[in-house]
């Protein structure tokens, strides 16, 4: 039973006064206006399109809030397994557009907001993104909360609240400048909770005393504390009535204000700097994708997040009233990455020294709890953190953490009694000067099961990080789920009118929530209006895009043109130098030709995007060439529109919603083996282009799924790397002659100074060529003139996008999560009731 604040006799009153939703355009006008007039202060003699934009937002969002507080309602009455996604990452991009097409509004708002004087797109384009994340690690995490939703899943995600999302890009003369992105001017999305709260400690010391019954006892004191506040997002499935809930933590200091005693007694300054080391908590996010450098800072962030996050699941759980071995069956936590594993020794912390549990009853709770999700085998992205460090900052945790590693070891040694050297290989404690602590190994062992993101990627972490482990505890801990992208936002979203295409034929839009449904789509291919009015969408779309690299970079491309795209993080894994060198290959054969054969050849626009890490130099110095290289062509009156180069600014969640449904080739192609997965290779397919791309990650999946004719795949295979690094070293290294050539190129100058790019070419030449750039340079270049013979074909072209498209279903983060529930979590959809008043 649940307690209600409002006596029975009141609640008629309360019930015939309760918020209801707009359904009509009028209502919803009279929702933004409403907003625009009291909420915000203005009229229609003031008001823009940001002060329209903000009515709408509002408007929507009390729609969301009504739901959001039923959907909870019911979930805390059901009193059924509810999961918990720590991510310290959720790229969510902007909400108004989400929250319309899932709630099923948008043409009402349409409406609504041409009557009073206003176009949705100008409306729509306001808002700024919600960029609380890298690149794919957050994005998948925004994936699968629309995904919980959608399905009905009880589901909450917890992360911080930066008050700084990723920084934003501008180029200037070529380079990367960072900008700082302070995205919570006007954040309509977001409740501040300031009565949910948590006291976090840090530092301090541990005392151990024997109790009465002769049990020993640790108790952390004299630490820290600083102060958790939750921030609370909607979060509204499609077409269902269940909006979930993602809980940000903003950091402040414990004492509210300042510490008045120290204000009193004239520490001025004191008393601000202890706010102000409070609030740098959760400050802002760092910017490094697939790196990991072992900041004081970012490790109070994780324990901070997890340390909130755990007492508020802890705090829930207890009001059930239920008994600790039923945690596991009331709570699954994922761990999105070893990010957030300092969750494993805070519970098991909580369990033993708060809650009074046996070290081995805690140990089977906390272990049937938790899930982990390993997204690369990069190793410097894999987490270690110094032994000193996490000794000062969390002394009881790194106890803890010694106190598991004895168990596991003793454990490894009683059952593998002939390994001794696998005992040293497998212990979380690495034996180095200063000793680390290797998070993925804390993570595994605190788990019931690791899973990898792509079939490879799955089989590569049993084979290689993680081998000694599938020794240990069997092959069945380990599984895989293949990551998924949410149809709603990356077809529907992105691309409405291919998704009104496929919904005419299918008769109905059902197939944004089965995505497998697509397969009916190949049955029109052969449709001649169907293919002609799937061809107009993406020359629209490529249209739609020159448009925006006119207004934007100042360049104009010709959407007839064979658009090839690469947008992601800029890393040497990930190999845009690969492509900027094709790039420059290519533009020196056009300057070689006679007039006449370059009559014969198909023009293309490379676009790339992406942002590089502010520290993270070879990675800039790729930026730059870019940037000079499509200075020089773009600027080649000789070369025309056979070729150009453009470089889209400030790479995000929304720009990407504009660039994908552009592409007929987009590249992903990375050194085989060093791609987890990749879900921008899923988008790209989905809106009708085909992959240009190496056996890695989820592209060869994708093969599968849409058969090897309609994919471009080239290079070495992942089995082949360590030879071929090897080879590198101690064998001759013959550098492939275009690519010696293009180099050439670049120290001749004509990309200004070449001083600035030895470093990126010597890192090849010179130092092994760590990324195998050469080895697949000819491979590359032979498959790039593959496409442009294909794209010739435009007929066979359109099949190809065509049959790619309804072969997709695979994709959807909808079957991820889904996967996820049956095989990790165990936890049932909750069916929200058919209508309202609930
Ligand atoms: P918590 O379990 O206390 O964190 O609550 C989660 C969310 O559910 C919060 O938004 C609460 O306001 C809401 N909630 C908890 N219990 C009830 C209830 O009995 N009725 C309605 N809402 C509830
Ligand atoms: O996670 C994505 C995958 O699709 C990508 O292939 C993978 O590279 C990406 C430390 C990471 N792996 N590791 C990170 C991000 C931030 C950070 O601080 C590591 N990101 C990925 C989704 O599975």
């Amino acid at each position: 039973s649940v307690e209600a604040s409002i006596p029975e006799p009141q609640r008629a009153a309360w019930k015939k006064y309760s918020a209801k939703e707009f359904t009509t355009p009028d209502e919803f006008e009279q929702a933004v206006v409403k907003h625009i007039e009291t909420t915000l202060a203005r009229s229609l003699f003031n008001c823009d399109e940001a002060a329209a934009y903000s009515g709408t937002a509002l408007a929507f969002r009390d729609r969301l809030v009504i739901e959001w507080n039923r959907t909870q309602q019911q979930q805390t009455l059901a009193d059924q397994k509810r999961v918990y996604y720590l991510s310290l990452e959720f790229l969510m991009g902007r909400a108004l557009d989400n929250a319309m097409l899932n709630v099923g509004m948008k043409d009402v708002a349409r409406k609504g907001l041409s009557e009073l004087g206003f176009r949705m797109e100008d409306i729509v384009s306001q808002e700024r993104d919600a960029a609380l994340g890298n690149g794919g690690l957050g994005r998948l995490a925004a994936c699968f909360l629309d995904s919980l939703a959608t399905l009905n899943y009880p589901a909450w995600g917890y992360a911080l609240r930066y008050k700084y999302g990723i920084f934003r890009q501008e180029i200037i003369d070529g380079y990367q400048v960072e900008v700082p992105d302070y995205w919570l001017d006007f954040n309509p999305w977001e409740f501040p909770r300031h009565d949910v709260t948590v006291d976090v400690q840090f530092y301090g010391n541990v005392r151990k005393y024997m109790d009465e019954s002769g049990k020993q006892v640790s108790v952390w004191e004299n630490g820290e504390i600083v102060t958790a506040v939750a921030y609370d997002a909607p979060v509204p499935g499609y077409g269902t009535r269940t909006t979930n809930n993602l809980r940000l933590w903003s950091s402040k200091a414990s004492h509210g204000e300042f510490d008045f005693t120290k204000f009193n007694s004239g520490e001025y300054e004191a008393s601000v700097a202890d706010q102000q080391r409070a609030e740098t908590i959760s400050a802002v996010l760092y910017p490094n994708d697939s790196l990991e450098r072992g900041k004081e800072l970012r490790l109070k962030q994780q324990y901070f997040w997890c340390a909130a996050s755990l007492y508020d699941i802890v705090r829930r759980f207890k009001k059930s009233k239920k008994a600790w071995k039923d945690f596991p069956n009331q709570v699954a936590i994922q761990l999105n990455d070893t990010h957030p594993t300092l969750a494993i020794p805070e519970l098991q912390r909580i369990l033993i020294d708060q809650e009074g549990l046996e070290w081995d009853e805690a140990w089977s709770i906390v272990q049937s709890t938790f899930g982990y999700t390993n997204h690369t085998v990069l190793p410097e992205a894999l987490e270690k953190w110094s032994v000193p460090l996490i000794q000062h900052l969390l002394p009881r945790h790194l106890q803890i953490i010694y106190d598991i590693n004895l168990n596991f070891l003793q454990y490894v040694e009683r059952n593998f009694p002939k390994e001794r050297d696998m005992l040293s290989r497998v212990s979380i404690i690495e034996e180095s000067n200063p000793k680390m602590v290797r998070m993925a190994y804390l993570a595994l062992i605190g788990s019931h099961k690791v899973n990898g993101v792509a079939e490879l990627h799955s089989d590569l972490i049993k084979t290689t990080i993680f081998k000694d482990f599938v020794k240990i505890y069997g092959p069945d801990k380990f599984t895989n789920v293949t990551n998924g992208i949410t149809p709603r936002r990356w077809l529907h979203q992105a691309n409405p009118r291919l998704s009104e295409l496929i919904a005419s034929k299918l008769g109905s839009y059902d197939y944004l929530r089965d995505l497998t449904l697509l397969h009916k789509i190949e049955a029109y291919v052969d449709d001649k209006e169907f293919r002609k009015a799937f061809q107009d969408i993406k020359y629209a779309n490529k249209a739609r895009l020159a448009a925006y690299t006119l207004e934007v970079q100042g360049i104009k491309v010709n959407p007839k043109a064979l658009f090839d795209i690469q947008v992601k993080r800029i890393h040497e894994y990930k190999r845009q130098q690969l492509n900027i060198f094709g790039v420059i290959h290519r533009y020196l054969e056009l300057k070689a030709m006679s007039p006449k054969d370059r009559n014969k050849v198909q023009p293309r626009v490379s676009f790339f995007g992406g942002k590089a890490a502010p520290g993270y130099w070879m990675a800039k110095t790729v930026i730059h060439l870019i940037n000079q290289v499509s200075k020089v062509i773009n600027a080649d009156k000789e070369i025309g529109d056979l070729l150009k180069v453009v470089f889209l600014e400030d790479y995000n969640v929304s720009k990407a919603e504009i660039i994908i449904p552009a592409s007929d080739i987009s590249e992903h192609i990375s050194t085989a083996g060093t791609e987890a997965s990749g879900t921008s290779n899923m988008k790209f397919v989905l809106n009708g282009g085909l992959v240009i791309g190496t056996c890695d990650g989820a592209n060869i999946e994708i093969t599968r799924e849409v058969g090897e004719d309609n994919i471009f795949l080239f290079g070495n295979l992942s089995e082949d790397v360590e030879d071929l690094r090897h080879q590198h070293f101690y064998g001759d290294f013959k550098l492939d002659p275009m690519l010696q050539k293009v180099f050439d190129t670049i120290k001749s100058g004509m990309f200004g100074d070449a001083g600035q790019f030895s470093a990126l070419v010597n890192s090849i030449v010179e130092h092994g060529d760590y990324y195998l750039v050469s080895d697949d340079f000819k491979s590359y270049i032979d498959t790039q003139k593959l496409i442009d013979e294909a794209y010739k074909d435009q007929e066979a072209w359109l099949t190809k996008t065509i049959t790619s498209v309804s072969r997709m279903g695979f994709f959807s983060s909808d079957r991820c999560i889904d996967e996820y529930a049956e095989m990790i979590w165990n936890v049932e959809p909750l069916t929200p009731p058919k209508q309202n008043g609930a």
